[in-house]
């Protein structure tokens, strides 16, 4: 049995593979062989394992920070038809939970096992040093993905993984924590936390980079269902009827919210009541649909919430804007789920898939009040966006040139009836929208299902109802068991008792218990410690949105839960806790390898390095030359370009001038040679001095020609996310510059380019 699918996986479940190759071994000596082919007993390999007779199919379908309230089947106005069908084939769980942030969720989706537990403490960015955060889960795990293909299930993977550390997403590896070295067979998508939906700064299929039309047509949540279909008929045209797991893992909705305006035009105007409006219109379809209990009463305001009725006439229409991009992206999603779900049904498979849908945290907080039109500029270099920013680009939002984020009130209306949202462990952020469909297994058609699960619950249920075993061996040692309970019992009895009795949460040392229908629970404002905000407790049993806290009337049930809750901390490797401040603990960020080096050669024809590669200028000073041939001194074009439309800079020489041009919004600046670059052979370059002291000036750039001053001026920020990559000679994708059109190609010799960092914090500090 399968003993040449465990040596091409590397990743074999049996403790037989030593004693499977020796017997194969013996029995492929040719000593024992006749001479001649006509005389000889042909032995032939063993078949591959075949998973049994009408397995069902599974679709995972995980969605990017959607709220509770954002499909029809959980009380929308947005137009989802498709994920509402899921759930009038199948059943909704109306307390579901997941662990509040992205990477975390999907480890324990697809291990089931808490995100501490096998090492996914938080993003999967980087090891932040400690057991429960060493970003990609543990291979000591199984993964979804191995153990159905283990039993014979074609297992293939499209969009987000987000399960891979940073220095380990280039193109030489380690592959291991892909989603190919995690038992997929194939896989197409992006392995970050977000990416451009019209422009991505990179798509892999398998481990290569998997090129895409440039020429403006391309839009990443269509080509995913066109992925999805395509494999599937791939795998009929092979194996008529081997079962498949589908992970579907949308970009979509996470910020950016880039949509097309096709699906934008839907949505004009239908969100100018505001947001309270909108709140209670959901919260009356969601008691009508029994979604949440009758006596549910929306929370209050989440912080930096205000009243529509409060709002300038301004905030208001920029506010409006935000939320019809945002439908239009939620719609565009429902679209594809359903050409997926048409082709399903059109090729008679759909009836025997089990598909279930969830999103991997609540709607999301993180840009601020106002929102942001380009959050790349804003958000991820430390800066909220005013109203009239976000007005002046009013008709952009949506667009290739923006990286919108929608205010702050449309999370808490996406996440009806609750307060807060991603990042918080209060319901908004942990509380998700949750369909299993499987029409040949489940009877219940349209119903709600009141038992509480975890997110943790889902790969046990996939197992059970695939009837496969969870395997408790590897090569090399034990797999960890898996740590949630399947809700396969809830199916046919809508009555039962949970069987997921208590849960722990922990997310950037946001803490919550849940415990029998209790809830124990704390906000942390991000300039507070974690010891220093107050236990609030709920009833979730009368109290479904969490808007009465017990905490002072049964301080015993407070005291108890804590004490649980530290036990859990102790089991799980939730310590030590974090409670720093996002960019503090960000600088761990920082790519481990590379930003040790402080000099870096390219060359010209170098392909766009990608984070994991780049040099790590982020909080450093650092010089760029470039050795360069203009033999009329016409040439011209970009030399070194890091960045997008949204966000970078780029070093460039036009109209004889060498050019420096950073596009960051409010900040950005543009510095122009005093004199020509020279005719022939030169060195041009850019020098970036931090200033040691704190204030707005954050440092100096200078232009070089030939090692002279060419030009300076003060820089308030230096670029340090973006949202491509680094590009020698061109300017890749979308422009940094609005005085160029990428690629912009350098039309001389450029014969290299140096980069001079300073030295960085030591690694300890990082
Ligand atoms: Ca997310
Ligand atoms: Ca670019």
């Amino acid at each position: 049995m399968g003993e040449s699918r465990i040596e091409r996986r590397g990743v074999g479940f049996t403790a037989c593979l030593c004693v499977a190759l020796l017997a194969g071994c013996a029995g492929g000596s040719g000593a024992s062989l006749p001479r001649d082919v006509r005389d000889a007993t042909p032995s032939f390999r063993a078949a591959e394992k075949q998973a049994q007779p009408g397995s069902p199919n599974v679709l995972l379908i995980l969605v990017d920070d959607m709220g509770y309230a954002d499909v029809g089947a959980f009380g929308s106005e947005i137009e989802t038809p498709a994920i509402d069908g899921l759930a009038d084939r199948g059943l909704r769980y109306r307390h579901f939970t997941v662990t509040s942030i992205c990477s975390p969720s999907r480890a324990a989706l697809l291990t089931g096992l808490n995100h501490h537990s096998v090492g996914t403490g938080w993003l999967a960015e980087a090891d932040m040093g400690f057991p429960g955060y060493r970003g990609e889960p543990t291979r000591d795990a199984a993964m979804l993905s191995e153990v159905l293909g283990e039993a014979g299930y074609a297992t293939f993977m499209i969009g987000k993984w987000h399960l891979t550390n940073q220095d380990h997403r280039g193109r030489f590896g380690p592959f291991d924590s892909w989603p190919t070295g995690r038992g997929f067979d194939r896989y197409w998508g992006f392995l970050a936390g977000e990416t451009g939906q019209f422009f991505p700064n990179v798509l892999h299929r398998g481990t290569e980079p998997a090129p895409y039309p440039l020429d403006g047509s391309f839009y990443f949540p269509d080509a995913m269902a066109d992925e999805a279909i395509g494999m599937l008929r791939e795998l009929r045209g092979e194996h008529p009827d081997r079962p498949f797991f589908l992970y579907y893992a949308t970009g979509a909705p996470h910020s950016p919210h880039h949509t097309k305006p096709a699906d934008r035009a839907k949505y004009a105007g239908r969100y100018n009541a505001g947001w309270d409006v909108v709140r209670e219109q959901r919260l009356a379809r969601q008691i009508s649909t029994g979604v949440v209990p009758e006596s549910t009463r929306l929370a209050g305001y989440s912080p930096d919430v205000a009243s529509w009725d409060s709002l300038t006439a301004d905030q208001r229409k920029a506010y409006a804007r935000f939320q019809e991009n945002y439908a239009a992206f939620v719609d565009n999603l429902d679209q594809n789920i359903g050409r997926v779900l048409a082709h399903l049904e059109a090729t008679g498979e759909l009836d025997n898939t089990l598909v279930i849908f969830l999103s991997d945290n609540g709607g999301s907080r993180e840009v601020g009040p106002e929102g942001s039109w380009n959050t790349a500029g804003h958000f991820y270099h430390g800066q909220l966006a005013t109203t009239a920013e976000n007005l002046a680009h009013y008709d952009e939002i949506g667009d290739v040139d923006s990286h919108p984020h929608y205010p702050r009130g449309w999370m808490q209306a996406s996440n009806t009836p609750f307060i807060h949202g991603k990042r918080s462990v209060f319901a908004g952020g942990a509380r998700v929208p949750m369909i299993v469909s499987w029409p040949e297994g489940i009877a219940a058609r349209g119903g709600v299902r009141r038992q509480f699960h975890h997110i943790t619950d889902v790969a046990p249920t996939v197992l059970e109802v695939a009837g496969i075993e969870h395997p408790s061996e590897k090569v090399g040692g034990s797999t960890l068991p898996m740590e949630g309970v399947s809700m396969a019992y809830s199916f046919e009895d809508a009555e039962a008792p949970s069987r997921h009795r208590e849960q722990y949460y922990e997310i950037e040392a946001q803490r919550a218990y849940y415990a029998d229908g209790f809830k124990l629970v704390a906000w942390r404002p991000q300039d507070k410690r974690y010891g220093e905000v107050d236990w609030e407790l709920y009833d979730l049993r009368n109290d479904f949105a969490e808007t009465r806290n017990l905490a002072s009337q049964l301080p015993e049930k407070v005291a108890e839960l804590e004490a649980k809750w530290w036990e859990a901390a102790e089991r799980h490797q939730v310590l030590p806790l974090d409670d720093r401040r996002l960019l503090e603990k960000a600088a761990g960020f920082d790519p481990g390898l590379i930003a040790e080096k402080t000099k870096l050669t390219y060359y010209v024809g170098t392909p766009t390095l990608e984070r994991s590669a780049q040099p790590a200028l982020a909080g450093r000073s650092y010089s760029v030359e470039a050795s360069i041939e203009r033999p009329t001194g016409n040439e011209e074009g970009v030399l070194v370009a890091h960045g997008s439309v949204e966000t970078g800079w780029s070093l460039f020489v036009q109209d004889g001038r060498l050019i420096y041009e950073n596009n960051l919004p409010r900040v950005g600046k543009r510095i122009v040679s005093s004199r020509r670059v020279p005719r022939g052979a030169s060195r041009v370059g850019f020098r970036f001095e931090l200033s040691g002291t704190p204030g707005p000036v954050s440092g100096i750039g200078t232009l070089l020609i030939d090692g002279e001053d060419a030009g300076s001026a003060s820089l308030a920020l230096p670029v340090s996310f973006t949202n491509e990559g680094l590009d020698i000679g061109r300017d890749r994708l979308t422009a940094v510059s609005k005085r160029y059109q990428s690629p912009f190609a350098f039309s001389g010799t450029l014969h290299e380019v140096n980069f001079e960092i300073s030295p960085p914090r030591p690694r300890a500090a990082r």
